[in-house]
């Protein structure tokens, strides 16, 4: 293990990648603890996840159980994207990571973190800021936990998105790449003793240094070449796994 190196990882989009990109990135968590000692998994690595009151989804379940093994061994963090937020206490208490569906904070990999995922800070299409608040409302979730998970997961696939819409549209997640990186450098002028600001979400990497000593971490998406990044005393660094 490389002490105080973060691994960050974000959009997988798993159920909706191919299997080859799971495959890999099981392959990569096999391999983790030569590449940092603490795992910062920034939203929307399944696509999607639903945790109910007594089950979890059977697709990806490798993945699941990949990040239990690895929560044995160094500390892990996931914040829950717009695909994957609804982990409930599943992945605290059964998992023994931390989660949260929005934000976290805290140290981890010997730095002062902010982490979310970047969703619902900007309307990088029509229908998002919309589509975030419904998401995220407590009655909308009741609600949708009381469907059988079948037709749950039936209609979760109707409302996916589309993964291409990057490639279609690169103006639109340009767009969305500035706002994002606006935000994490106003935040880090408001709050000196963050050492990172970490999103994903736009799948537009970035590593940079927006104020001394304080970084904008952006790992890209792993669906689009198992992307990665890494978090350091010295900094970030973006990487491709292969
Ligand atoms: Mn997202």
């Amino acid at each position: 293990m490389i002490p105080n190196q973060l691994v960050i990882v974000a959009d997988a989009h798993l159920g909706a990648a191919p299997t080859s990109d799971e495959d890999a990135l099981l392959a990569f968590l096999d391999e983790l603890p030569a590449r940092g000692d603490a795992l910062l998994l920034a939203g929307d690595v399944f696509d999607y996840w639903f945790s109910y009151k007594r089950l979890i989804p059977r697709r990806n379940f490798r993945t699941a159980a990949a990040i239990a093994h690895l929560a044995r061994r160094m500390p892990i963090w996931m914040i829950g994207g717009n695909h994957d937020r609804w982990g409930d206490s599943f992945w605290d208490a059964d998992v023994g990571i931390r989660f949260d569906p929005h934000q976290l904070r805290g140290t981890l990999g010997g730095r002062e973190l902010l982490a979310i995922h970047g969703d619902g800070l900007h309307e990088e299409r029509p229908g998002a800021s919309w589509m975030h608040r419904l998401t995220s409302s407590p009655t909308v979730i009741a609600l949708y936990r009381f469907l059988h998970p079948d037709l749950g997961f039936w209609l979760a696939d109707k409302m996916g998105h589309n993964l291409d819409f990057g490639v279609a549209h690169p103006d639109v997640v340009r767009a969305a790449a500035a706002r994002q990186q606006a935000w994490a450098t106003a935040t880090l002028a408001k709050e000196p003793a963050l050492g990172a600001v970490v999103m994903g979400h736009t799948h537009h990497p970035v590593a940079a240094e927006v104020r001394p000593g304080q970084w904008y971490v952006n790992p890209g998406a792993w669906l689009d070449g198992r992307r990665y990044a890494l978090l350091t005393a010295e900094g970030a660094s973006l990487h491709q796994y292969s």
